[in-house]
């Protein structure tokens, strides 16, 4: 199938799931509002479409795959919406979008972000107990890493720490590593272990690696460069925030070749799993997009 037909069907798979999912329950009206406003405002859906792809290029189902993907979609929102709020980077778009705590205020976005935090560690669990499966437990201990002090939000604070000052590269690699980088590796390993095909970890790891660190540069030359109206947030952000970012350090060709390295780097990697094909493209696009 041709990539990008096969992109909008993983997309639309992936947001019926999660419209469905967040239906499901029946909590206070405005607080599930608020989650399903950032939710479902669009988004590419890159983690999850790693997940499901990543476990079917290995073989695995992708009934087996599609909740705990939407799972680690719920957990990206909630770091957008926190990431947004003034105490943070203080932004008013989003998914092309006004951000959450504009239309809701600030105490019920933070209240919108915790709740999908928990709500997706309700759905990696419900997974695990229902079909009492130990792999999904695996796989929930690696997302609980990746999203926690050892990963995003550790690298959210090394982030919040280097506001103003100059860091190095090695410092900026560090940060991106955890702050955008564990979640995709973990969207990935989590398609690898649903897969059931552990053999494959380290290839799928590294994959996840080199492919966090090319994301995060173009997100970097995006901020710079990008359009407003396709990216659906606002660009010079960085800058605004007083950030040292790839860019900054290295400035934008340096950057751009960086980033293709990375991604060369991403696809070798990808060549060592089976039904490679998309994964490939799919690396391509994410090096090339627009927003
Ligand atoms: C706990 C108060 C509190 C805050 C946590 C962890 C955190 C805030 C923020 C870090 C997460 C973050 C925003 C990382 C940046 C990663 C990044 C490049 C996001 C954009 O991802 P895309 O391009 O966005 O996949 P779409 O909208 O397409 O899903």
């Amino acid at each position: 199938m041709d990539f990008q037909k096969e992109l909008r069907l993983k997309q639309k798979l992936v947001n019926q799931r999660l419209e469905k999912i967040i239906d499901e329950n029946d909590a206070p009206v405005r607080i599930v509002e608020a989650m399903k406003y950032s939710l479902l405002a669009g988004g590419k859906r890159i983690r999850p479409i790693l997940s499901i792809s990543i476990c079917q290029a290995l073989g695995g189902k992708i009934d087996d795959v599609l909740d705990f993907a939407c799972a680690i979609e719920f957990i990206h929102t909630y770091s957008l919406i926190h990431d947004d709020l003034p105490a943070m980077d203080n932004d008013d778009l989003r998914r092309g979008k006004p951000t959450n705590h504009v239309v809701f205020g600030e105490a019920m976005a933070i209240l919108a972000g915790d709740g999908l935090l928990n709500y997706a560690f309700e759905i990696m669990l419900k997974e695990a107990v229902d079909k009492n499966k130990f792999f999904y437990l695996k796989a929930a201990d690696i997302v609980a890493k990746a999203a926690g002090i050892k990963g995003m939000i550790g690298g959210q604070v090394i982030d919040l720490e280097s506001e103003g000052k100059k860091i190095d590269i090695d410092t900026l690699n560090k940060m991106h590593r955890k702050k955008t980088g564990a979640l995709i590796e973990a969207s990935c390993l989590c398609g690898c272990i649903i897969a059931q095909k552990e053999d494959m970890t380290e290839a799928v790891k590294e994959y996840g690696k080199n492919l966090g660190i090319a994301f995060q540069i173009v997100d970097d030359i995006l901020d710079y460069v990008g359009d407003p109206k396709k990216l659906g947030k606002n660009t010079g952000i960085d800058i605004k925030n007083n950030k040292s970012t790839y860019v900054s350090i290295l400035g934008i060709e340096k950057s751009k070749k960086l980033a293709e390295e990375y991604s060369l780097n991403a696809r070798n990697n990808a060549k060592t799993i089976d039904k490679s094909g998309f994964l490939l493209n799919l690396t391509d696009y994410l090096l090339n997009r627009e927003s």
